[in-house]
């Protein structure tokens, strides 16, 4: 091969032959306050793919990654990439028998765990017999595991593997509709699709901006935003490893004075709320911008009127790796998701696969370079999803007369809690899982900010009582599948609509929230 397009080569090791050697890279906020430069990063992750090779893993294996947003993560993502593994960045939220799901789907061959994280992953990881190699980033390394310092200690940086723009270079987790995660598949190329087309051309990152993204690493929104975005040009990411809440927020603006910053519609809100409270600090954004389910005109009204900065409202997916819908700069109409990213094309199509016209509402299809190779092992699914060119996104649109797309819902029945998706069913088997529940159906309800939570409406076991159960089930259900997936309201019921085949019908309960 003459030609190695490792995305590694272009993101991290670029910027040493354009002077950026010395330029920071990554920062971590509130009390980390690791740095890490663009010539550290090149070596670290030179050593990581070293490392690796040291460990045996293998190029073309999988290493899972439940890592929280620290200095670290970049080494692991660029390092496995360099080497040619392909690492699997995870939900650092889930639950015992959601990663031993995907431990096991994957088949991945070696584990990095922030040491925060053990007890939720090492059950998993210990039953999971594909895993050789548990490497446990900071605190002790428990029996059965190696601290990150003795992983990386003394390897030789290994040269970047010669790989082709098409050949697989990560894989994300998506839900599905039955609960069921799945595998998909991310080739070298997308990488620079995505930071080429919307980072260069909407966000319009530049060498100078300071990054923060709410949105983890480990989401295609925040890999864009927090890693290859910034990377493409070589700017700073600001990392912080914890719960992005309202107050911590405005305490990383204020203090590490980001120009962009990356949000979801939830998080906005809250915001919002928390500054009316404490009042506007000094900060330094320039660009803010929201993804993960619609934003309310309201949430980008106030937040103009607080900051006087607009929030880019996009869409994108896991399938298509980051934004490929989006409203621009000095373009900016709320309760719209905006136009096609340059890049990409957009179709409306009815269910006979013909586009509607405007103000017909129709399945939003999208094609573009950034598109997953496929789902892992799941061939109905992928050629359900992957048509051709094109992505079916399960999303309803309606185009209006100005070219402008309207979210209107989801084409099934799943939607998203603070731009995750929520498989109503993934919630309905963890509240059944309880003694006193019969059973339970979930449909999203709209909260006073006017974004969608879990609803349930459970019908109890005989005899159970209802004050405990009720009092038991929100924490059960954050226990068992993942803390942001609880019933935010429970409603018990005498029985569920059904179809005569014993389906529930969720457009029923729909209809009555
Ligand atoms: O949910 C979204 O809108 C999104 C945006 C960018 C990347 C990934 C996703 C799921």
């Amino acid at each position: 091969m003459t030609n190695n397009e490792n995305a590694a080569l272009y993101f991290v090791d670029r910027h040493l032959k354009e002077g950026r050697g010395d330029k920071v890279a990554f920062r971590e906020a509130a009390g980390q306050n690791r740095e890490l430069t663009y010539a550290e990063l090149a070596q670290r992750s030179s050593q990581m793919a070293g490392a690796l090779a040291r460990a045996d893993v293998r190029p073309e294996e999988r290493v899972a990654c439940i890592v929280l947003d620290q200095v670290e993560y970049p080494e692991i993502f660029w390092g496995a990439l360099k080497a040619g593994v392909v690492p699997v960045a995870l939900n650092t939220l889930l639950a015992t028998s959601v990663y031993e799901f995907i431990l096991r789907d994957s088949r991945a061959t070696c584990l990095f765990v922030s040491h925060e994280l053990l007890d939720v992953v090492m059950p998993a990881a210990l039953a999971c017999g594909d895993l050789r190699q548990i490497v446990v980033i900071g605190g002790d390394a428990p029996d059965g595991t190696m601290s990150y310092g003795s992983f990386m200690q003394d390897a030789d940086p290994a040269p970047v593997r010669d790989v082709g723009a098409d050949e697989c270079a990560f894989w994300l987790y998506s839900s599905g509709s039955t609960g069921q995660p799945k595998g998909v598949r991310h080739v070298h190329g997308a990488l620079r699709a995505t930071s080429d087309t919307y980072g260069a051309q909407v966000l319009g990152i530049r060498e100078d901006d300071i990054v923060f993204s709410a949105a983890k690493i480990f989401f295609a929104y925040g890999l864009g935003n927090a890693m290859t975005f910034p990377m493409s040009v070589g700017a700073t990411t600001i990392l912080f490893n914890g719960r992005p809440t309202p107050d911590v927020v405005v305490d990383i603006l204020a203090q590490e004075k980001p120009t962009v910053y990356c949000g979801v519609p939830t998080l906005y809100a809250a915001t919002i709320a928390h500054l009316n409270k404490t009042g506007v600090p000094k900060a330094a954004i320039r660009m803010c911008i929201s993804a993960g389910e619609a934003l309310p005109e309201e949430i980008g009204n106030s937040w103009h009127a607080l900051w006087g900065v607009d929030i880019l409202d996009g869409v994108g997916s896991t399938e298509m790796l980051h934004i490929f819908l989006s409203n621009r700069p000095g373009d900016v109409v709320y309760g719209t998701s905006g136009t096609a990213v340059p890049g990409y094309d957009l179709r409306c199509v009815n269910e006979e696969g013909e586009d509607v016209a405007p103000g017909e509402i129709g399945e939003l299809l999208v094609r573009g370079e950034s598109a997953a190779d496929g789902y892992w092992n799941k061939r109905d699914k992928s050629r359900n999803t992957f048509e051709g060119e094109w992505t079916r996104t399960g999303d309803k649109y309606e185009i209006t007369p100005e070219g402008r797309y309207v979210y209107c819902g989801r084409t099934d029945d799943m939607f998203k809690v603070s731009g995750i998706w929520l498989s109503p069913f993934e919630v309905e088997q963890a509240l059944s899982a309880h003694p006193g529940v019969l059973e339970a159906a979930v449909v999203p309800r709209r909260d006073k900010d006017d974004l969608e939570k879990p609803m349930a409406y459970v019908v109890l076991q005989d005899g159970a009582d209802q004050s405990s159960v009720l009092a038991e089930l929100k924490e059960f259900v954050k226990q068992r599948v993942g803390l942001w997936k609880y019933p935010r309201w429970i409603e018990v019921v005498q029985d569920l609509p059904k179809t005569a085949t014993g389906k529930i019908q969720r457009f029923k309960l729909r209809e009555t929230v």
